[in-house]
């Protein structure tokens, strides 16, 4: 099937009780067992079927399915968030004396687990710009077991090569974990460049209509079953029931929506370009984007995240992000309507300055996620908030 079809179809099953097409909400805690012998039997794991929601829940295996047929990956876990997938894979991967390399410039509390919690466990993170191979192979010992990446990076939307860091990976025997939330399944699969593990926020454009927190890990068979038994179980970050439904919902969209997200994205960015109250903008779509080969290399199209920085610094971006009047000032991103936010005060804001400004995080870098309002209608809006400045 090609992609547009597994997006709607894979994982689906018409309920037979009833004959409904669409499927139900299984908003239960906990599943009934024919007898004694049938409840050990699934504890033992020698019986499939359900057993109590933090678990599993059809919902949730559903989604799970989509997403393993969309990123062509063996098994998922669907999670709470976007940290609890992030969470469990680390502490799953990694453990008390070990090390990992990751990229400068990750999403805020990314980085703060990294940085302020797995050290309490002995696990320590070398950030590295994970744009450059050399450093990357340099800040490797003999205790790495995961390199971690997200690309392209928020908010400074660096493109790390994928294919390049996974061979990396396989030569120090180290996990590579592929953090895909800012370009999605439809337009980049990490797996098949030779990554790992693949998480996301499904919070973002898995959802699509800012509705749902939630997160989704997609590895091999062998990988995700050795993650969820104990760790996922026993951490407890699943996703609920009606969250599963909706980001199955959401996906059967998702080609659809990112088509208009990535053509918007491009409209907004040659506005952005000629206008004389900007001077930089992010966005690797862009020839003049340092990583712009890798990232059509590697990906199908370029996103709808935009990083930008105003000639009048901060104060000129406070000017534009309190005057929008359709775009919302507010963090997340990958909603169908356009997201504008500061990520120096807002997302990256438990970094710490020095971090940030190492990672390329400057105090006037301002994000816009773009959305699939009419792109005249966004342009509108960002026009009349820079023309307050
Ligand atoms: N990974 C990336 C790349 C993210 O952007 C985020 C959240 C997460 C993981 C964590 O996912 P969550 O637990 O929130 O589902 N990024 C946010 C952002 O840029 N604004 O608000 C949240």
């Amino acid at each position: 099937m090609n992609f547009q079809t597994k997006a709607i179809h894979a994982g689906h099953k018409h309920d037979k009780s009833v004959g409904a097409h669409a499927t139900p909400i299984y908003q239960t805690s906990t599943f009934v067992f024919d007898n004694c012998e049938q409840g050990a039997r699934r504890f033992e794991g020698i019986e499939e079927g359900y057993i109590y929601s933090r678990l599993g829940n059809p919902n949730m295996t559903e989604l799970e399915e989509k997403m393993t047929a969309l990123e062509n990956g063996g098994a998922a876990i669907s999670t709470g968030s976007g940290m609890a997938a992030i969470s469990t894979v680390l502490l799953s991967q990694l453990k008390a004396g070990n090390h990992m390399v990751a990229g400068k410039a990750l999403y805020g509390c990314t980085n703060s687990l990294m940085t302020h919690v797995l050290p309490r466990f002995n696990i320590e993170t070398t950030f590295v710009d994970t744009t450059d191979l050399g450093a990357i192979e340099q800040a490797i010992n003999n205790n790495t077991k995961v390199i971690y990446i997200e690309t392209p990076a928020n908010p400074t939307m660096q493109v790390t090569d994928i294919k390049a860091v996974s061979k990396i990976a396989r030569k120090y025997g180290a996990v590579l974990v592929a953090d895909n939330t800012f370009m999605t399944p439809y337009l980049q699969k990490p797996l098949d460049l030779g990554a790992d593990i693949v998480v996301h926020s499904a919070t973002k454009y898995i959802c699509g209509h800012g509705d749902v927190v939630a997160g989704i890990i997609v590895s091999s068979k062998e990988t995700i079953m050795d993650m969820k038994f104990p760790y996922f179980k026993d951490f407890g970050g699943n996703t609920s029931p009606f969250d599963a439904w909706l980001l199955v919902r959401g996906l059967k969209t998702l080609p659809a929506r990112v088509d208009i997200h990535c053509k918007n994205a491009k409209v907004v960015v040659d506005y952005l370009l000629n206008h004389p109250a900007i001077s930089d903008v992010y966005y690797p779509g862009l020839k003049e984007h340092p990583q712009h080969d890798i990232a059509k290399k590697q990906a199908t199209d370029f996103g709808a995240m935009i990083a930008f920085e105003l000639k009048g610094g901060i104060e000129a971006g406070k000017t534009l992000m309190n005057n929008v009047k359709m775009i919302a000032l507010a963090v997340s991103l990958g909603c169908v309507d356009s997201l504008i936010q500061h990520p120096a005060s807002m997302t990256h804001s438990p970094v710490s300055r020095e971090d940030r400004l190492k990672a390329g995080i400057t105090d006037g870098l301002v994000r816009i996620s773009v959305g699939i309002e009419h792109v005249e209608d966004i342009i509108s809006d960002l026009g009349q908030a820079l023309a307050k400045i």
